[in-house]
């Protein structure tokens, strides 16, 4: 062999192919919830765009409902960790037990308004937050929205922590949620989202917290009349690959990924939010059509509900990490 034809049989060994024939014919996509959903159509948006954008070299089957887990969804993380999931777009909540610092989102009425959302999530807490889910394993490509969490009940309109007294509520099964919700003075049950929907129809539980966005596609209106709007917990959703499918691909594919995640999820942002920024479009569609009551908490009232969960975000911001807390505080106080 002479020696640039050495050299290019050694480049080419270095560098994988283009239109390499190693990928496996199919990458799984987990989501929690169905299609009809922003993160649903987020899913779809995502492997679609990957699918163009990488000439069919990368395809993607979506698992919806939380398949791809059984329901278990507090396990998403572990299995993108594993290299399971290729793929998912998933709550920070569910990801809460493998990386603890994601607690931070749902430490009690630290977020009041979506721009301190956004304003954490491009500055320094956000981006160590995706450094340190790199360092578990788990590529982030982009941040998404679940939305603000407002509670919903069949029993009594909520006002006060009182009213919350003895209500079986639907969480969750992570620690901060529960310690918040006994702090109030309710009955948390933690249920897989899949199983709470026949939860909510029976009965076995009085109500749920979810945001507004959920709340209409999975028709809660239907068991829950009455809804508090009081934004206790934000819900941000991260698009994210395994670490172990992440390095199986090529820098070229890997840059079309990247590049199609953060589109897709400044849309999903985007949808998820839609009628619930500056107007109330969605409350209003929930209470002239589906009848709900909706409650609008006073600072006053909201303040008593403030006062009940100190204690647990006192003890959780500890857990979380006092550094990483005070850091995202310092950023929300700048932002109204
Ligand atoms: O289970 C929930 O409440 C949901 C759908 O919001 C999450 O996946 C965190």
């Amino acid at each position: 062999m002479n020696i640039p034809k050495l050299l290019l049989t050694l480049l080419l060994a270095l560098c994988p192919a283009q239109g390499r024939a190693d990928y496996k014919p199919e990458f799984k996509l987990s989501v929690n919830v169905r299609e009809d959903t922003s993160w649903g159509r987020a899913a779809k948006r995502f492997a679609d765009a990957v699918r163009y954008q990488t000439q069919g070299r990368i395809r993607m089957k979506i698992y919806y409902d939380g398949d791809i887990f059984k329901g278990d969804q507090t396990s998403e993380f572990h299995l993108m960790q594993q290299g399971i999931a290729d793929f998912a777009i998933g709550s920070t909540i569910n990801w809460s037990p493998q990386v603890k610092e994601l607690n931070l989102f749902i430490l009690p009425f630290l977020f009041s308004t979506y721009r301190q959302v956004d304003a954490v999530q491009s500055g320094e807490p956000g981006q160590r937050l995706f450094r340190l889910i790199a360092q578990s394993g788990v590529v982030p490509l982009g941040w998404g929205e679940n939305g603000f969490r407002d509670i919903t009940n069949g029993k009594r309109p909520i006002r006060r922590p009182e009213d919350l007294h003895g209500l079986k509520i639907r969480i969750v099964g992570i620690p901060l949620l529960h310690q918040t919700f006994e702090a109030l003075g309710a009955e948390p049950v933690a249920i897989n989202w899949n199983d709470a929907q026949a939860a909510f129809r029976d009965g076995v539980v009085d109500g749920q917290e979810n945001p507004v966005a959920l709340i209409v596609p999975y028709g809660l209106y239907v068991a829950h009349k009455h809804m508090t709007l009081w934004h206790y917990a934000i819900d941000p959703l991260i698009l994210a690959a395994s670490a172990k499918t992440w390095e199986s691909l090529t820098a070229q594919d890997r840059m079309a990924i990247q590049k199609a995640a953060e589109t897709v999820m400044a849309e999903q942002k985007k949808e998820a939010r839609e009628g619930l920024e500056d107007t109330s479009t969605v409350i209003d569609v929930l209470q002239k059509v589906y009848g709900m009551e909706v409650t609008k908490l006073s600072d006053e009232e909201a303040q008593a509900f403030r006062d009940k969960t100190q204690p647990v975000y006192a003890r959780w911001a500890v857990e979380i990490g006092a550094e990483l807390v005070r850091s995202a505080e310092a950023v929300i106080g700048n932002v109204r």
